[in-house]
This record gives structure tokens, C-alpha cells and sequence, in this order.
């Protein structure tokens, strides 16, 4: 049974628009076909202050892989385009997180589902918001819109749809 996932993609080394299309191509592939992409927006980014600013979009998908084999996916795809983890929460060409797959919760493995920090994020939640504002977080069991509202401050600005 194919399910509906949210990905969220970011990047703030090289051309940056350039990475999150080259990404998005390399996702689609047997099991997962992207639906909808939100607009792109600059984003100032959280946690290490001090890296260059990021393009952020999310990726509405549809996909028959199991959770797994998504991660997998989004993790080949980080390593074709070239993302090597040196600093954590440091500069990238391409990070790719899963935020919901379904109405999964999927908690204390591997991979954490819904991300265990979408909630907090504007850069996350500003572009989901754009495709699902009435999604539902299946934990805080509020919609993305009521999350936004209530999501600490911080620079979001589009670029373009
Ligand atoms: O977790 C995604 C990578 N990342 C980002 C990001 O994509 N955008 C912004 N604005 N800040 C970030 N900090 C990290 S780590």
C-alpha cells in the first residue's frame, strides 16, 4: 500500500537550487514518485549559526518503500551529490530528512518518525505548510498550521514558487 511521506531538503554549499534539483530527480526512482514541491525559501539557519544561509523546500511523495528503505534512498542520494558528514549540524550540499510517513510513529531506532525536531523548525514547517497546512503531527496531534503558529521565530523568506 503506497503512503504519503514529507521530505525536507536543504542545502548551503555550491548552487544550492541546483543540489535540491538534482535531489529531487535522484529520489524519484522504483517506489517513490514526488507529488508536489513546495516553493523554495532562504533560510537562516539554526543550531551552528555561524555557516552561510540555506534553500529549503519540502517534497510531497508517494512511496511503497517501507520506512527503511526510504531512509536508504534518501541516504544514497545524500551521497551522490557529494554530502560528506564532517561537522554535525555543519555546512552541506544536501540534506534530505524524512519528516512523516503516514501517520507512522516510529520512535527510539535508527530513524526517528515523525523528526524528532520538524515541530521546532520553521524552515521545515513553512514549506509544509504551503502543501498541507491541515496535516496532522500524528504526536503533538496538532495540524502543521497551529505548529507554524506556534514555532519559534526565525528567517524564512521565499525565493520563488
Ligand atoms: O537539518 C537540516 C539541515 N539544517 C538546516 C537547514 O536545512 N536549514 C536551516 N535553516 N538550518 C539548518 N540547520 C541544519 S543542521
Amino acid at each position: 500500500m503506497a503512503k504519503l511521506t514529507y521530505l525536507s531538503l536543504g542545502s548551503n554549499i555550491g548552487d544550492r537550487e541546483r543540489n535540491l534539483r538534482t535531489a529531487i530527480e535522484r529520489l524519484a526512482a522504483p517506489g517513490l514518485r514526488a507529488l508536489r514541491t513546495s516553493p523554495v525559501y532562504e533560510t537562516e539557519p539554526v543550531d551552528v549559526t555561524d555557516q552561510r544561509w540555506f534553500l529549503n523546500l519540502v517534497v510531497e511523495a508517494e512511496t511503497t518503500l517501507f520506512p527503511l528503505q526510504l531512509l536508504a534512498r534518501v541516504q544514497k542520494v545524500e551521497r551522490v551529490l557529494g554530502r560528506v558528514r564532517t561537522v554535525p549540524k555543519g555546512p552541506r550540499i544536501i540534506d534530505i530528512d524524512i519528516l512523516l510517513y503516514g501517520t507512522a510513529v516510529m520512535r527510539g531506532g535508527k530513524l526517528e518518525i515523525p523528526h524528532p525536531r520538524m515541530a521546532e523548525r520553521r524552515f521545515v514547517l513553512v514549506p509544509l505548510h504551503d502543501l498541507a497546512p491541515d496535516l496532522r503531527h500524528p504526536v503533538a496531534r496538532k495540524t502543521v498550521a497551529e505548529l507554524l503558529h506556534a514555532a519559534p521565530p526565525a528567517v524564512v523568506r521565499l525565493i520563488h514558487s
